[in-house]
């Protein structure tokens, strides 16, 4: 009984640890869960850039869409590419200000070297406005963020 209670323990112990970094992957986020690739539709490709800007900074997809987005880094600093509801990625911007060698791993987000690329293959589970940003410390507050319109136009 007691070994048991142990590993509960731990098995406790490191859920809320995950769920603390980021939520596991595979898991049914507010604006979607990871995708899986035979279902992409298309390549959406974005490009990030020293001037604190997405390009494009607005994306359209249908609701239930799976889409496979290319982030390249076009600049000579590092940035990433981190899907989320506006008052996650300010939290989590705030987060890395305190932290800033905190890296990122998960199906929703990449951070990506200048000259390289990083795909994430998503799919828009719900209808909404659904936003990403790059949380290198200051980059999100200098403006760098876009929106993702699911659903209706
Ligand atoms: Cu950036």
């Amino acid at each position: 009984m007691r070994i048991a209670g142990v590993a509960a323990g731990l098995a406790i112990a490191a859920a809320a640890t995950g769920a603390w970094a980021h939520g596991e992957s595979g898991e049914a986020l507010p604006f979607g869960r990871a995708g899986v690739a035979s279902k992409a539709t298309r390549t959406i490709a974005v490009s990030m850039g020293d001037a604190m800007r997405f390009d494009p900074a607005e994306i359209h997809v249908r609701t239930g869409e799976t889409v496979r987005i290319v982030v390249r880094n076009d600049g000579k600093l590092r940035h990433e590419f981190v899907l989320g509801t506006m008052d996650e990625l300010r939290e989590h911007a705030a987060m890395m200000r305190r932290m800033p060698e905190m890296e990122h791993h998960d199906a929703h987000m990449a951070t990506v070297e200048p000259g390289a690329s990083a795909t994430i293959l998503w799919q828009f589970a719900k209808p909404g406005t659904f936003h990403y940003g790059c949380l290198e410390p200051g980059h999100l507050e200098a403006g760098m963020s876009g929106t993702v319109i699911v659903g209706a136009r």
